[in-house]
């Protein structure tokens, strides 16, 4: 892939951002971009707080208050990230699988004898697997094109397409998998394509992925517990209460972080459910728990996965959501906390690029080794 950077003509990085640009303020095309991020509006299966499929506008919205100079990769934003269009039809297939997901939500998924909801699981199981079509095809496209695809969410069940894109044309992988929640519920509530299972689809369905390596993992049934130890060595829980214990009792993260990074084959997919970071930096996110990552230990984990040699062969990032006003709709942000929850998405979307194109070999890994150590200035 092409990670080559250069220069945009007529563009001056250190003056106030054009929020009308581009993602981060920046002016960029298809053609030229390196990454190519994919806004997926979805959220038919969220099962506790709505607002993820309001996500990627957030997110973008917010892009432009960065500052584009990183201190560990330069100026990333030279090698061209692109926000692509919405995937026509999306957000009127969301809308209606959502308003037939609510009423089997309402009853805790479908008892017998209930035909109308009967029929309406099947509404959104379909509309799962046509979702999936095309995340899987523009993914393949994107890759196919030598780019880095990116998907933004969207709740957690969107990136399955891109899974099944990246096995098509890259081959094997492994997962490195941020989040709250384990997501390896059988059809949670009837739903194929729940949120709560992508994890589960994703093993069961796409052999290519060799190895899941799960990390911030503190809200999970029994029944997941018993499905990640039945996989034996191709799933590698890193649980929060036991990972926080670690670093509690003077294990150095970075130790931690190491840790977990030698369980990833060559080629990584990352998987960032922002619920995975401790709840003070998504308090808008869908199912918020306790507890979590900090933002700077998601860093660090990131930051020794690109320096380790292993490749990032795309990433999705996922479960942001802006507050929402009594009636459903995003509140209009009239004070920078109200932007919070896509403040600290879009800076994770920016250092997540970052640390994938490094992968590529495209940083100043130089800087990048000096700039953590605090006895380097
Ligand atoms: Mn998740």
């Amino acid at each position: 892939m092409a990670t080559e950077s250069r220069s945009l003509p007529e563009y001056n990085p250190n003056a106030p951002a054009d929020a009308s640009a581009g993602v981060f303020g920046v002016p960029g095309s298809y053609e030229t971009a390196s990454v190519v991020y994919l806004p997926v509006p979805w959220e038919a299966t969220t099962s506790y707080g709505g607002g993820t499929v309001h996500g990627p506008e957030a997110i973008l919205g917010a892009s432009a208050q960065l500052d584009l100079f990183d201190l560990e990769v330069l100026n990333p934003y030279l090698h061209g990230l692109y926000w692509a269009p919405e995937i026509p039809g999306i957000l009127a297939m969301n809308e209606e699988a959502s308003a037939r997901a609510a009423a089997i939500k309402e009853s805790g998924g479908v008892p017998e004898n209930r035909t109308d909801l009967a029929e309406s699981l099947a509404f959104v199981n379909r509309a799962s697997d046509e979702l999936n079509r095309k995340v899987r095809s523009e993914t393949a496209k994107i890759l196919r094109d030598g780019k880095l695809p990116a998907i933004i969410g969207g709740e957690h069940s969107v990136p399955f397409g891109a899974f099944q894109a990246a096995a098509e044309c890259a081959g094997e992988f492994g997962i490195l998998h941020f989040d709250a929640h384990s997501d390896t519920r059988s059809a949670y509530m009837g739903f194929r394509h729940s949120h709560a299972s992508i994890m589960r689809n994703a093993a069961e369905q796409i052999p290519a992925i060799t190895r899941f390596v799960q990390v911030g993992i503190r809200d999970f049934c029994e029944e997941e517990l018993q499905f990640t130890r039945d996989q034996g060595s191709r799933f590698e829980v890193y649980y929060d209460q036991i990972l926080q214990t670690r670093k509690m009792s003077g294990t150095p993260f970075s130790k931690i972080s190491a840790d977990i990074i030698k369980n990833l084959p060559e080629q990584v997919w990352v998987s960032f459910d922002i619920d995975g970071l401790d709840p003070r930096f998504c308090p808008h996110t869908g199912t918020p728990v306790p507890g979590g990552l900090d933002f700077m230990e998601a860093l660090m984990i990131l930051r020794e996965l690109a320096k380790s040699g292993r490749k990032i062969i795309g990433f999705d990032l996922v479960e942001v959501a802006p507050p929402l006003s009594a009636d459903g709709t995003p509140l209009e942000p009239v004070q920078a906390i109200d932007e919070w929850d896509a403040n600290v998405a879009m800076r994770l979307l920016y250092k997540l690029s970052a640390y994938a194109l490094a992968s590529r070999g495209a940083a100043d890994w130089n800087n990048l080794l000096k700039t953590p150590d605090a006895s380097s200035k």
